[in-house]
């Protein structure tokens, strides 16, 4: 009785796998593929990244029992073959991860025996191990891989497939920093955008200024030691996610002033804050001062140093010029010297940019730096442009690399109701930005210019955290950012030059929802799960 009917109600579904992000290319076959526990081995040299990916990968695979929703409709699929276990191999052991870094990779499925995973360096292998676990899913008392033989050649269309992450306005503790790196890496991305510290505090330990977290920080447990920096940096290498740190100047500086004041103009303006800040408290770098310039290279020195990756953020967004203006100092000089603040930002600008670039790291600012204070910096900057995709094409079209953090797009926070004076039911970045919303941008929008499309090195998508910390920072992000993460690896289209809609893929990522949520991730729903267990 037991085998007609399970044979009969796998019949009626041949289900897509629902790999996510959809690789490069995909070749399914029509068997199935009995899995029982899995076994990773490794053929020649690998790496200590390698090593690990294996055993969390092994660990998920073996443990994962959660039923997504297709699976709900299939049955137990009838199986013609029998795994035979994993063999991974890596060209490279070295563990340089950076925005050159090769992810690419090919994983072989057959209907019977062994799978291969070979990869170029051990993030492919990262890479290829996320996707192999995806195709693994229960199957009644067992396991199987669905339309075998596979065959997938996959890498990423872009090279940054970023998350900022605010640790400023409100603290989250390692542990959530850790569970949104994993959920990071269930979706490929792998750009940490750490906005550590901003005005409301200085969550992390200075060695130079100690006084910083001190008076910076919320509480004394409220900051991050240079040694925890250290672990999420390995935290997030272990994954294939670069950590770049923002050390937002100018403006957003307020927590300097705690312990700083003589550096600071404009500090805690009450009540008419919004004259001199985006949002309370006021409080920028004096630019009138040697020492203001001297303190953020000193600053440069210490984290460019903690923060081993090849990038540096030094934010420079959201200036507000009438913070200087109405500074004693910034007058002096512009008196003396006929300087007005326009031009004394620029040598601020100057002095800060020529001293970062001289560490060797590649700097990341926002695009107010070029648009609105006029600064020209070295090429090798990365502008991150965020008001609207028109600043994405300008930035490409002034000849800089761009990532695309556009508000009205990739803002994960905005539709959560007003938190400023005036709580009239509207948040200042409304609407909410539906996962469909996120999906549908393309950050190649009116690019035409081969060169230019080249200068778009990815996208980004941001979680302000004014109204966000770690009691919802999961719904919040996920699957949200996961729409983002499918269009920066696989592009919008598929190898025909089809060009993706949320209509195809809303299964495929309600699913990925689901397996975020067996695998410890507050997702928030898409649907009800009726819809997937009674389709059309
Ligand atoms: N904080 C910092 C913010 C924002 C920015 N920088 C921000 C601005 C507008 C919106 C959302 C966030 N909260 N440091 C801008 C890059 Cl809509």
């Amino acid at each position: 009785m037991k085998v007609p009917l399970l044979a009969a109600l796998a019949a009626v579904l041949p289900c897509a796998l629902a790999v996510w992000p959809i690789p490069q290319t995909l070749q399914e076959g029509s068997a199935n593929t009995l899995v029982n526990l899995v076994h990773i081995s490794t053929q020649g040299d690998v790496s200590p990244v390698v090593k690990s990916a294996i055993n969390r990968y092994r660990e998920i695979i073996n443990r994962e029992c959660f039923l997504a929703p297709v699976d709900y409709r299939r049955g137990v699929l009838p199986t013609g073959g029998t795994f035979g276990g994993l063999v991974v191999s890596v060209a490279s052991t070295s563990e340089a991860l950076g925005l050159s870094t090769d992810e690419s990779y090919t994983l072989d499925v057959p209907v019977n025996g062994s799978a291969t995973l070979h990869a170029k360096t051990p993030y492919g292998v990262v890479r290829g191990l996320e996707t192999f676990s995806q195709l693994v899913t229960a199957n009644g008392p067992a396991k199987a891989i669905a339309n075998t033989p596979i065959h997938i050649a996959d890498a990423p269309a872009f090279a940054h497939r970023g998350l900022l992450f605010d640790t400023a306005r409100n603290f989250y503790s390692l542990g959530a920093i850790f569970r949104t790196l994993d959920a990071m890496s269930y979706n490929k991305m792998n750009v940490f955008h750490w906005h550590i510290v901003d005005s409301q505090s200085w969550p992390v330990e200075s060695a130079t200024f100690p006084e910083l977290h001190r008076k910076g920080a919320y509480g004394p447990q409220m900051a991050y030691s240079r040694a925890d920096v250290q672990r999420v940096i390995r935290y997030a290498g272990d994954r294939g996610i670069r950590v770049v740190p923002e050390f937002d100047v100018p403006g957003h500086t307020y927590a300097v002033g705690l312990s700083h004041p003589e550096l600071m103009s404009c500090m805690n303006k009450q009540p008419n804050w919004d004259a001199y800040a985006a949002e309370p408290p006021s409080g920028q770098l004096n630019i009138a001062l040697p020492e203001s310039v001297d303190f953020v290279n000193k600053l440069i020195d210490e984290y460019a140093a903690l923060f081993t990756d090849e990038a540096f953020h030094i934010g420079g967004d959201e200036v507000n010029l009438k913070c200087w203006t109405d500074d004693p100092v910034v007058q002096n000089v512009t008196a003396a010297t006929g300087m007005d603040v326009a031009t004394q930002l620029l040598r601020w600008y100057s002095q800060v940019h020529d001293h970062l670039d001289a560490t060797g790291k590649t700097p990341y600012t926002w695009e107010e730096t070029v648009f609105d204070a006029h600064y020209v910096p070295s090429f090798k900057t990365i502008l991150q442009a965020w008001k609207g995709h028109a600043s994405v094409v300008n930035a490409v079209g002034k000849g800089y690399r761009v990532v695309a953090s556009t508000y009205d797009s990739y803002y994960l926070d905005c539709g959560h109701g007003a938190w400023l004076s005036n709580f009239d039911g509207n948040s200042w970045c409304d609407p909410f930005k539906t996962w469909m919303h996120i999906y549908n941008y393309d950050v190649l929008a009116n690019i035409t210019d081969p060169e230019q499309r080249k200068r778009v090195v990815g996208a980004e998508v941001a979680a302000w955290s004014e109204q966000t910390d770690e009691t919802v920072i999961d719904p919040r992000l996920w699957p949200r950012a996961a729409a983002m993460a499918e269009t920066a690896w696989s592009g919008k289209t598929d190898a025909a030059g089809h060009v993706r809609t949320t209509a195809e893929v809303a299964s495929r990522l309600h699913e990925q929802r689901f397996r975020m949520v067996g695998r410890g991730i507050n997702a928030e729903p898409m649907q009800p799960l009726w819809c997937a267990r009674n389709p059309g």
